[in-house]
């Protein structure tokens, strides 16, 4: 396994609990999956490396990825997990609109704790699921609204789980170049 990378990036993962941003995680990261002592507290990371194309070339992006329990009890650790965040996902469940009014909530906890506004997809998950109520269209103008790109996943199937990360680590990669 190369440990060599062009990028390194800690990011975070958000939205209410059961969306499934542990199983996207899990999903994702057929490497490992750390448990680590924060799990106690409701915290827990990966690491992987991914290869994205850009117009330079093939690079290397390593992301950290920090698996923050959503539940209201963790509600005052959150912030810590999420400074020094370069980026995270923004994710909820399709079959459940609760999840999709409370996005404004995470997007402010966020940038109450980073300082700043950071790159997110908004990732709009459990797709394989008959009962959707929150439809393509709604995701697609929040997304737009924030300037993230919008990503629809079944971590279930695994449909859309490697397009959510690979759109996170293009996004990352811009915004550590700039515009242009
Ligand atoms: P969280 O980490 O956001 O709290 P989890 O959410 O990853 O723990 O997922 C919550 C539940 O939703 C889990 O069910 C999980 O299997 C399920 N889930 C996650 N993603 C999907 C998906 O894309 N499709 C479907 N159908 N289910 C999904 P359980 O029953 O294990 O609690
Ligand atoms: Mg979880």
């Amino acid at each position: 396994m190369s440990s060599s990378y062009d990028y390194l990036f800690k990011v975070v993962v958000l939205g209410e609990g059961a969306v499934g941003k542990t199983a996207i995680v899990t999903r994702f990261s057929h490497g490992f999956f750390r448990t680590d002592y924060r799990t106690t507290i409701g915290s827990q990371f990966a690491v992987k490396n991914l290869e994205i194309a850009t117009d330079s070339g093939r690079l290397t992006v390593k992301l950290q990825i920090w698996d923050v329990a959503g539940q209201s009890r963790f509600q005052i650790l959150r912030p810590m997990y999420y400074r020094g965040s370069s980026g995270g996902l923004l994710v909820y469940d399709v079959t459940r609109r609760r999840t999709f009014i409370v996005l404004d909530e995470w997007l402010a906890e966020l940038k109450k704790a980073v300082g700043k506004t950071i790159p997110l997809v908004l990732v709009a998950n459990k797709t394989d699921l008959p009962d959707r109520v929150v439809t393509p269209e709604e995701g697609r103008a929040y997304a737009e609204k924030h300037g993230m790109p919008y990503v629809e996943s079944s971590a279930k199937t695994g449909e859309g789980i490697l397009d959510v990360f690979e759109q996170l680590a293009k996004i990352l990669v811009e915004a550590r170049h700039g515009p242009g």
